[in-house]
């Protein structure tokens, strides 16, 4: 059985929520106090620049959000896609219904039609996939968190992200976005990571880049069966 799409519900994507970059706590907080109104949220991975259970120094500098997250989990029934910078995330997340890479697409419906929702780093090839299973290995972390003293990796990687410009407008989007669409049989396809909120009609199948909220600002609502990107 898969999962019903409900009206109202709001998708999140790539925030990369650090010192710099505040707005997915700003979100939450509007959520939390109902300015924004919203009866499902679909977060779509890479909402923290960086996060993993295993790695003390970023669940202690992202603690704030994370238990906003947490509190709001409560209330709301709540889907986090992980991304390629927030991964293991079932632990320090309880109450959330936590989907990895290899779980993905993320199957929907809605009226008979049928979604497939996405980080967007799925389908690229074995390397990656290999790769996505090293970084992502608990003993493998675990023991950088070990190695981690006085969090200087940790703080490298947090200096460097900081300062990674990750707004691009991709040229060959559409292009890419061709061929992503041929791994999916469903309707709708949903993917963030891109961070370019494009949507386009391919054939009789619908893809939709999430917006990135960094990036774009923004964030996307389902109401009345359309998907509309409304500004932080
Ligand atoms: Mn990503």
């Amino acid at each position: 059985m898969s999962i019903i799409l409900k009206d109202e519900a709001i998708f999140i994507a790539d925030s990369h929520y650090n010192k710099k970059n505040q707005e997915f706590k700003i979100i939450l907080e509007k959520i939390k106090n109902g300015e924004i109104f919203c009866k499902q949220i679909f977060l779509m991975g890479d909402n923290f620049d960086f996060l993993a259970y295993e790695i003390n120094y970023f669940k202690k500098m992202n603690s704030e959000s994370i238990e906003l997250l947490n509190t709001l989990s409560n209330s709301f029934e709540i889907f986090y896609l992980e991304g390629n910078h927030d991964y293991n995330l079932s632990k320090i997340f309880p109450n959330i219904k936590v989907i990895k890479r290899e779980n993905q697409p993320l199957l929907l419906e809605y009226s008979g039609k049928k979604l497939a929702l996405s980080h967007g780093d799925n389908f690229i090839n074995w390397h990656y996939n290999l790769y996505c299973k090293i970084i992502r290995n608990s003993y493998f972390l675990y023991f950088l968190n070990l190695l981690d003293i006085n969090f200087f990796i940790s703080k490298k990687i947090e200096k460097a992200l900081e300062n990674k410009n990750i707004c691009h407008n991709l040229t060959y989007f559409e292009e890419l976005v061709n061929k992503r669409v041929k791994n999916y049989s469903e309707d709708i396809i949903i993917e963030g990571h891109y961070h370019q909120a494009k949507s386009y009609k391919i054939g009789e199948k619908e893809y939709i880049n999430i917006p990135s909220l960094c990036c774009q600002k923004s964030y996307t609502i389902f109401k009345d069966e359309k998907f509309t990107n409304i500004f932080l």
